[in-house]
């Protein structure tokens, strides 16, 4: 590694004398360098993320996962056939935030996706189709539209096509959260993905699928994701009640006509996993939120509907499958005509955790 120390045009830097010019290679030398020329990168007055707003569209993601389907074959090594959005901003690494991990994982009929486990905590959601299960700790859970699948870190998992017909999904995790944090521990399982004779509803929906009621069974330790599915039935409901309700005249929506939900842990009403938050957002036709932004980053996945998205300096018009990035601190409001659903996830669990945490929302 090459080190350069350049004086910056920053006000109250010395004269680039000679000696100075000494004193800086002296530092290089010895592997130092001085807060005083970096200090407008490492402490801005606000953060000033790498990362990009950007938007990848479904309509382009899909025919190159379902070609990535006939040439490339899924199985052990490269575990998954999983595409990730790279931010343009963090180097064409595999990234969509600087934490955030966002992948379409397309299964044809037949596949097996092989059993692992790692530290990362994972997610799928499905904006259409269906037919794969996903097997966690042997306990084997369908995949519809509108469903929300959480896999907690350290969990075995594997996925398996029971259909005629291919699947494609997405995943949301914490890679590059755990990659900078050097954090990471993988390991392999079976081969093959147990699904032979799964009842309809998992062991998991039976045991913690029920509002409100904990299984005496199993009050401790409690299981770190008790619950591995989320019904789109359960969401949509929740979220149509709400709207009905703001109609009626109470106040149950976030601003007028948006409404909004987080999928949390049956046990402690939490976030589902430690360092994500997920979360469902509807828009009423005509509504348009008021900007807000916040610490960490995010992504969106448009489940439903059409609508406008702004992100800082970039705006969008977008459509079902459509996935953006909403970097840390950038401004972000949405507006819809005929109505807009929204899949949400966020790092923000690591950033409350930690006392990081800051919201700012240009509500009147
Ligand atoms: O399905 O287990 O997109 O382990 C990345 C890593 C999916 C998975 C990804 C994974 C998985
Ligand atoms: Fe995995």
């Amino acid at each position: 590694m090459t080190l350069s120390i350049v004086a910056t045009d920053a006000a109250d830097q010395p004269a680039r004398t000679p000696e100075l010019e000494a004193l800086y290679r002296g530092f290089e030398a010895e592997l130092l360098v001085p807060l005083w020329t970096e200090i407008g990168d490492l402490m801005p007055p606000s953060p000033r993320s790498k990362a990009r707003p950007h938007l990848w569209r479904w309509n382009a993601l899909l025919p190159m996962a379902e070609r990535a389907g006939e040439l490339v074959p899924v199985g052990r090594g490269g575990e998954r056939r999983a595409i990730a959005l790279a931010n343009p901003g963090l180097g064409g690494r595999p990234f969509a935030t600087p934490t955030l991990w966002a992948a379409i994982q397309y299964l044809n009929p037949g596949e097996d996706a092989p059993v692992h486990r790692h530290t990362q905590n994972a997610f799928r959601f499905v904006v259409e189709g269906e037919g794969v299960w996903t097997v966690v700790d042997g306990d084997p859970v369908a995949m519809r539209r509108g469903d929300f699948l959480p896999q907690a870190g350290w969990h075995w998992h594997g996925h398996h096509n029971v259909s005629d017909r291919p699947m494609a999904w997405i995943d949301g995790l914490d890679i590059p959260f755990q990659y900078f944090a050097e954090s990471t521990f993988f390991e392999l399982g079976p081969d093959e993905v147990e699904t032979r004779d799964a009842p309809e509803r998992s062991r998991s929906e039976r045991l913690w699928g029920h509002p409100g009621l904990r299984p005496l069974t199993h009050l401790e330790p409690a299981p770190a994701t008790p619950l591995l599915a989320y019904r789109w039935e359960h969401t949509d409901r929740a979220l149509s009640e709400q709207l009905a309700l703001e109609a009626d005249g109470h106040r149950a929506t976030v601003e007028p006509g948006h409404a909004a939900v987080r999928y949390t842990n049956p046990t402690t009403g939490g976030d589902v996993m430690p360092t994500l938050r997920t979360e469902f957002h509807r828009l009423a036709p005509g509504t348009a939120t008021a900007p807000s932004r916040d610490v960490g980053s995010s992504v969106y996945q448009v489940f439903d509907g059409t609508g406008q998205v702004t992100v800082g300096d970039h705006g969008w018009t977008v459509e079902r499958g459509d996935l953006f990035v909403v970097p840390s601190w950038q401004p972000m409001a949405l507006a819809t005509e005929h109505g807009l659903d929204l899949f949400r996830f966020s790092d923000t669990p690591i950033f409350e955790r930690l006392h990081q945490h800051r919201a700012h929302a240009d509500r009147p």
